[in-house]
């Protein structure tokens, strides 16, 4: 018998859009141009934070550690349209003519509801399905899925079973509330995993800490498959002169 599925609320859409400098081709191009790249770079910056300020959506910008890219951007919209319209003009601005793509994820914010929480009507369960993002110094993102090998099928398991065994996982994450805010995004039929983790901390190693204690949950234990994962830190928009400069 098909165990029964568990149903979302779903909020807005989001794109994780990670991107390699080309440093070389920045350092060869004239100051004039970098310039006039910065400029314009912080104009769509300009732009994206009015949305943010209209609560139609919100983004952040971090620097990515290590050589998978080194900038990452998290874009949330109502609309899954709005967001490649945000791509399209991001990659026709001149700074995008100095990046290569290195990843990006489709999902949208979810929660499963699971337990008597998350009424729709309920201003924080709105809140949380639209969040306006925290700007926290440090980002994890990671894509996960749950298994479907033999008797650790998630999807064969009864709803109760499921519910306990989150209810046990939400437990161990409100030990960190303060110092992690997490949001989950699905990506059921979006992207190549099931569901985008992103985590925001303000010391890094928080991301570390949750994640390993979280791998003993038996949820995380039993059924928990996850992707590659990407760790920056904060580009706040005052830093980019700095941070491009050359
Ligand atoms: O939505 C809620 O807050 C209710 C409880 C809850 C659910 C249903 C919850 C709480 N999570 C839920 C669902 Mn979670 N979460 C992850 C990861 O690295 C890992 O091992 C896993 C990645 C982290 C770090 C994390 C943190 N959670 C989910 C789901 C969907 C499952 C489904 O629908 O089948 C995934 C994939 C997932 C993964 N979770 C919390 C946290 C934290 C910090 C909390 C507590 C939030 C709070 O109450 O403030």
């Amino acid at each position: 018998m098909a165990a029964e599925a568990v149903e979302t609320l779903d909020g807005w859409y989001c794109l994780h859009d990670l991107r390699t400098i080309d440093w070389t081709s920045w350092k060869y191009a004239s100051s004039e141009e970098r310039e006039s790249a910065i400029h314009e770079f912080k104009n769509l910056l300009t732009k994206w934070e009015a949305v943010e300020n209209e609560e139609n959506g919100s983004h952040v910008l971090y620097k990515v550690v290590g050589q998978k890219a080194d900038l990452m951007f998290m874009f949330l919209r109502p609309t899954m349209d709005e967001l490649t319209d945000i791509e399209t003009e991001f990659n026709k601005s001149k700074f995008a003519e100095f990046l290569l793509h290195a990843h990006s994820y489709v999902s949208v914010v979810e929660l499963s509801k699971y337990g008597p929480q998350h009424a729709e009507d309920d201003p924080r369960t709105q809140e949380r399905l639209k969040p306006i993002l925290p700007k926290w110094e440090h980002i994890s993102f990671y894509p996960m899925n749950k298994s479907r090998d033999g008797e650790d099928n998630w999807y064969s398991v009864d709803f109760k079973e499921r519910a306990k065994l989150l209810y046990e996982h939400s437990k161990t994450g409100r030990k960190y509330a303060g110092n992690i805010k997490q949001i989950i995004t699905g990506s059921f039929g979006f992207d190549d995993w099931e569901w985008g983790v992103t985590l925001f901390a303000h010391d890094p190693l928080q991301l570390k800490k949750i994640v390993y204690e979280m791998r003993f949950d038996e949820v995380s234990a039993r059924f928990g498959e996850f992707g590659e994962f990407f760790v920056g830190n904060h580009l706040a928009k005052d830093d980019i002169d700095a941070y491009l400069h050359v």
